[in-house]
């Protein structure tokens, strides 16, 4: 597992600040923290959007996530995108394990969430509730930030991994 340096972690928090009008959200839930939930701003008439967040089990249990809710599209989804030869596919998965001691960061090219049917457009500077589901540590709502369809991952979900 790579280490960073406590400096260097306080110099990345910094530059994330620096490079992020709204505030990094933080929720705990148990031993759950769930860091940073975003997505992308989408193209009038989109029908689906992807949902990132980074979730880290400092419990002794394992637990999973099982759900996930929003009221801004008709369904919810728990996704998996892999690659199949050189077609990258995703298709629905029932639940995310989330082991004891470890972080897992659901990204564009891993597991995510996609919200299907959305209401309306997904708007740069925006936000929007999503309820997580856990078999154990039971439900949050969460507030999803909308960035510019270009715009870099945020710093905490890019891959760091702090244990
Ligand atoms: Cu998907």
């Amino acid at each position: 597992m790579h280490r960073l340096q406590p400096w260097l972690c306080a110099f990345v928090a910094a530059l994330a600040l620096a490079g992020a009008p709204a505030e990094a959200r933080d929720y705990s839930l148990g031993a759950l923290r769930i860091v940073e939930p975003y997505a992308r701003a989408t193209p009038p008439g989109a029908r689906t959007a992807g949902a990132w967040l980074r979730i880290e089990n400092r419990g002794t249990a394992n637990d999973e996530l099982v759900g996930v809710a929003s009221p801004i599209a008709d369904s919810a989804e728990l996704h998996v995108m892999r690659m199949e030869g050189t077609v990258a596919r995703m298709r629905p998965v029932g639940a995310i394990g989330i082991p004891a001691g470890a972080v897992v960061a659901l990204v564009p090219s891993g597991y995510h969430v996609m919200l299907v049917g959305l209401h309306q457009p997904l708007v740069e500077g925006g936000n929007f509730p999503l309820t997580l589901s856990f078999a154990k540590a039971g439900k949050i709502e969460v507030e999803v930030s909308v960035i510019a369809l270009d715009a870099a991952a945020p710093a905490a979900s890019a891959g760091h991994i702090h244990r």
